[in-house]
């Protein structure tokens, strides 16, 4: 074995020369590995001994990808497409042997060997669209070459993996080996030396591309089916006219076009915040001050208390991934409503065909319901799932306390309650916790822990994993009113509220957010939401454009009628009769009308969400400001080509944040428009919160 660098070395046995990178975690194709293939390639051709070349990677996987981390700088040679094309030009035979995920450049390096081969536990994927890109090591041209344009335009513009098995069915992979992987690639080595086998190169097939050919409709017909999905992306569209490219031009013509797309992209705003994004996720799961090494408490039994939306929502969580649950109800009849709706939702999926009938039953089977809160005794985590009211939530804990044994966490869903306050009520606060799942809750991907002053190490560990183990996207918060999600909301509320006042319409400061990129307005929300959250009718006093809605029967979407009217399909329109009311107390209020322009309603809307997570910043609710963005992709639908509000505001630049923020002040002479400290230091630094 000789080192070729210090990510990649070489062996030969008896003849089949073995190239093995090895670059923890996930073997990116960073310098270190470029150079050893390149080098390596190079002594192998040059050995009379070698007869063929696999090429292999140590670790928990194949080469995943370029290295992300190199992007932005300049590229170190040998550059990817040298190391490709001398990999696809050499005259012996190269087999990768793939275990773990092939994917973007790792995939592209694969389809530049002559032959794949793979374990069953392989994956395969593209996901360049993900991180606002596309392959741009050739796998835009290659992989029609191999899967056929329809299969290349499903792969790389949804970014999604596909198997081993799935591989071999559509001749991504030569063979899956059964056993040990390194031996099965040296035999299929073997095998093709000893049957002279042409040394086939991708660029060359065109037999798959024929089919699109035969179909010009192909693409606009793919165009018009995911235009919904990828509303405001760039890079979908970049990835599928490479395909056409690919379908219509000749290979190296196609290479030109992937390269001129590519660095466009490269070069844009998009890609970069979803490379920020990237890493933000990653960083989410990351406490300073709990060690990788913090012991967790298993977690195989869990009880949900409350049958309603969330408490069902949060119950099919769990189920999903095989862990048994007790839901607890006061009431017979609410519990069998709850059990109800959670079957309703699994036979819907079902008919989907998402999961199959039995995954209906064993995931039915899994929830069981009661009555008796005793029967939470042996769990190891509950979760309280009840309406918004701290004396009920007092009365539930302390009982708990009593109740489940020493050890379990008790946890909170509570979307805006003191959590300290909660952990006062037990004699283990260091057991409690918030969970605040988003609704619905057994769809959407945020979990915001929520840690309380006494929550102890062990237990915040243990949910940080725990969330990624029921599929969601764990960020950790500390206690104020609305955490940081809704606290970042309730400004932006508060300013649209504020506009409709001053001259603008619901349905115009919708449109501005909309085509901002988020999957609703403010209005389209609160109608969502329902209107009478937190109303009371026989307190309601018409103070507020709200209470005049609910007072005239309009409390959202659920009576067809809020700040929208809604046709029975849902579909909101501006409503004339909320315009007149709307009018009406403005009027009232003496308040003077004016044309609102699209610019200052976005950043009426925007820029005190951005100064709002700078003060969660100062108080430390928040470790990171990648996590409020993490929060607000994943919880709020913010478009995860604009990273999120705090890497938005650092795209725009703090010192414009900080102005802007200072000219409404002076405007409205309203204090809440005050920049945060922080944010104007930064400014004044010329920094950002990236380099917080
Ligand atoms: N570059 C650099 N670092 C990477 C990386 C990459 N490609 N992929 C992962 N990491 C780091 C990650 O930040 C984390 O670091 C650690 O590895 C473990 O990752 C020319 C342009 C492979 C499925 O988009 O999808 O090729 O936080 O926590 O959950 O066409 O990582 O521990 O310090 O995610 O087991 C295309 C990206 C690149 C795949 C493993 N490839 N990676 O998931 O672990 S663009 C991708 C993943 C490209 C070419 C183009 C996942 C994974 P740390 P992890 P995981």
């Amino acid at each position: 074995m000789t080192a070729l660098t210090d990510m990649a070395d070489l062996s030969i046995e008896d003849g089949i020369a073995l190239i093995t990178i090895d670059n923890p975690p996930v073997n990116a194709l960073s310098h270190g590995v470029r150079q050893g293939i390149s080098d390596g390639l190079a002594q192998c051709l040059a050995d009379d001994q070698v007869e063929a070349i696999v090429l292999i990677c140590a670790g928990r996987t194949f080469i995943a990808g370029a290295d992300i981390t190199e992007f932005g700088g300049p590229m170190k040679e040998p550059g990817l497409h040298a190391v490709l094309d001398d990999l696809e030009n050499a005259s012996k035979p190269v087999v990768a042997a793939i275990h773990g995920t092939a994917l973007g450049g790792g995939l592209e390096t694969a389809l530049c060997c002559h032959y794949r081969v793979c374990d069953a536990g392989a994956r395969f994927g593209l996901p360049e669209v993900n991180l606002g890109l596309l392959p741009g090591g050739g796998g835009t041209q290659r992989l029609p070459r191999v899967v056929g344009a329809e299969k290349a335009l499903e792969m790389m513009v949804s970014g999604a993996q596909i198997g081993a098995a799935e591989a071999l069915q559509e001749g991504l992979v030569e063979e899956i080996v059964e056993g040990e992987l390194r031996s099965g690639a040296i035999a299929f080595a073997r095998k093709v030396v000893a049957e002279g086998a042409p040394l086939a190169k991708v660029r060359d097939r065109e037999e798959k591309l024929q089919s699109a050919r035969d179909n010009p409709g192909l693409f606009d017909d793919f165009r018009k089916s995911i235009a919904r999905k990828t509303r405001g992306f760039l890079a979908p569209e970049s990835n599928i006219r490479c395909i056409e490219a690919a379908v219509n031009l000749p290979f190296d013509e196609g290479m030109a076009v992937e390269r001129k797309l590519f660095q466009e992209l490269m070069r844009g705003p998009q890609s970069r915040a979803q490379q920020y994004f990237f890493f933000a996720e990653r960083q989410a799961g990351k406490i300073p001050d709990v060690p990788r090494d913090t012991a967790e408490i298993p977690i195989t039994r869990v009880g949900v208390i409350g049958a309603g939306t969330m408490g069902g929502g949060i119950s099919m969580n769990m189920a999903n991934v095989g862990i048994a649950v007790t839901i607890i109800e006061t009431q017979q009849e609410a519990l069998d409503r709850g059990l109800g709706i959670i079957r309703k939702n699994y036979e819907n999926t079902a008919s989907k065909g998402r999961i199959s009938s039995q995954d209906v039953e064993d995931r039915c089977g899994l929830i069981t319901g009661s009555l008796q809160m005793e029967d939470l005794a042996d769990c190891d985590l509950v979760i309280e799932a009840v309406f918004e009211n701290m004396d009920l939530k007092k009365e539930i804990f302390s009982k708990l306390d009593g109740i489940v044994k020493q050890g379990a966490i008790l946890a909170s869903n509570t979307s805006a309650l003191d959590i300290n306050e909660i952990a006062a009520a037990t004699a283990r606060p260091e057991s409690v916790i918030g969970l605040h799942f988003f609704s619905p809750a057994n769809v959407m991907k945020l979990l915001e822990i929520v840690r309380g002053d006494k929550t102890g190490k062990e237990v915040i560990k243990t949910c940080m994993s725990f969330a990624k183990r029921i599929g969601k996207k764990a960020v950790l918060v500390g206690v104020c009113p609305g955490f940081v999600g809704n606290r970042i909301l309730f400004p932006r509320q508060a300013q649209a509220q504020k506009l409709i006042l001053e001259g603008a319409l619901p349905h115009q400061v919708d449109k501005v957010l909309v085509e901002f990129g988020m999957p609703m307005g403010a209005f389209q929300m609160s109608d969502l939401a329902g209107l009478d959250i937190g109303w009371n009718a026989e307190t309601s006093k018409g103070e507020s454009i709200r209470d005049l809605l609910c007072e005239a029967g309009r409390r959202g979407q659920k009576t067809s009628a809020g700040y929208y009217d809604y046709d029975e399909k849902r579909t909101p329109s501006p409503s004339p009769v909320v315009e007149e009311i709307i009018r009406g107390f403005s009027d009232k209020a003496g308040l003077a009308l004016r044309d609102i322009s699209e610019e200052e309603i976005l950043e009426r809307c925007i820029y005190p969400m951005i100064n709002e997570g700078a003060k969660i910043l100062e108080e430390g609710i928040a470790i990171r400001a990648s996590d409020i963005d993490v929060t607000w992709v994943y919880g709020y639908g913010w478009p995860v080509y604009r990273g999120g509000p705090m890497h938005y505001a650092d795209s725009i630049g703090l010192d414009n944040v900080v102005a802007t923020l200072r000219k409404y002040a002076e405007q409205t002479g309203d204090s809440s428009w005050e920049p945060a400290a922080l944010m104007v230091r930064l400014a004044e630094e010329g920094k950002g919160f990236s380099d917080l």
